[in-house]
């Protein structure tokens, strides 16, 4: 096995679970899975596809909501042990540069973020058709949504969370106005966190793994490790009973974050348990975030299960990045830089 460093902060709280008796998988769930249940607040139909960082002790999350209309909106949550969760009772009440009260028509799937000292809120968005809606923070109390980053059709914007070579870097997912079709990963970059471009191809769907043969969408915030950036992404696949969507991991390279060092041509998870494979959307399962601890290199990985819960998955830098080293495929042209 390789000797893997993870790179970031300690956050020696986390949830942690031993990878059980007899399991050989890369990553294994927690046992009291699902962590968010049905119904979990007054109100509140499920909660799921949502994002928690570790926050002053404690864990903060933005989480993506369905009332009784089932339009998602976004809420905070507070956590004392990054488990047990107490969604807020109003969303979160975001106001535009010019200091007005702002509610995006939908938001979904978000990701949080920290680079520098400003947290970065980043969902699916209603600008004229799906694309990605961008907030700031810097305290949890003052929301301040941002101009649009990229054009419709897009989802799954995921922000890196350091600057690279001077710039913010912001994977996304374009496709057109149906729910599937493009499906290949690129990114863009920024110096303003305004104006993006620097477009380039990171990963292409396909290759020997079936499950990842129809999408493919950045998951959490990539991990920066010894090796490259970690990445957890959603790999799916259509079936004659519709789409399924599992878990993969990606190396994608230090400084250029657009080139593929190495990729699994397996699922990492794939919807196995009652609350993965039966819910309002069956068979989801939909990483959007995961704490990190760089002394021990523990991984808790925080996923949406069928649309309908929150469940959690650990691994630990080394046994993820050794097992994607070890089951690498090059699917197209990953390896380039992907600019052509
Ligand atoms: C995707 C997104 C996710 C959802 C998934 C499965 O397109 O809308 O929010 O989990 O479909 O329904």
């Amino acid at each position: 096995m390789k000797e893997i460093q993870l790179i970031g902060a300690n956050i020696p709280n986390m949830p942690w679970q031993d990878r059980p008796e007899g399991n050989e998988n890369p990553v294994w769930r927690h046992s009291d899975n699902p962590v968010i249940k049905r119904n979990p607040a007054k109100g509140v139909a499920r909660i799921f596809n949502s994002a928690v960082i570790a926050y002053e002790g404690s864990f903060l999350g933005v989480f993506r909501v369905e009332d009784n209309t089932t339009r998602p909106h976004l809420r905070m949550g507070h956590s004392q042990d990054g488990l047990d969760w107490k969604i807020e009772d109003a969303p979160i009440p975001f106001i535009d540069e010019q200091g007005n009260s702002y509610m995006p028509r939908y938001a979904y799937d978000p990701r949080l973020v920290k680079v520098e000292d400003t947290y970065y809120i980043i969902w699916c968005t209603d600008f004229y058709g799906a694309a990605i809606g961008v907030a700031r923070t810097q305290d949890f109390k003052t929301f301040i949504s941002l101009e649009n980053p990229f054009l419709p059709f897009n989802r799954n914007g995921v922000l890196f969370p350091k600057k690279i070579n001077g710039n913010f870097v912001m994977l996304s997912r374009p496709s057109d106005s149906g729910h599937t079709p493009f499906g290949d990963v690129f990114l863009s970059e920024s110096p303003d966190f305004v104006y993006w471009g620097k477009h380039r191809h990171v990963m292409s769907r396909g290759g020997q793994g079936w499950w990842q043969s129809t999408k493919i969408g950045g998951g959490p915030a990539p991990i920066e490790t010894s090796e490259g950036w970690l990445m957890f992404y959603h790999g799916v696949t259509g079936t004659c009973n519709g789409l399924v969507y599992s878990m993969g991991a990606v190396i994608l390279d230090k400084d250029e974050p657009s080139r593929v060092k190495y990729r699994s041509r397996n699922f990492v998870l794939t919807p196995e348990e009652w609350y993965e494979e039966r819910g309002f959307v069956n068979n989801v399962l939909f990483p959007c975030a995961t704490l990190n601890d760089a002394e021990t290199g523990r991984i808790a990985i925080y996923y949406g299960a069928a649309d309908t819960y929150v469940g959690v998955a650990y691994t630990t830098v080394q046994e993820i990045v050794n097992y994607v080293i070890d089951t690498h495929e090059e699917v197209g042209d990953d390896a380039d830089l992907g600019k052509i």
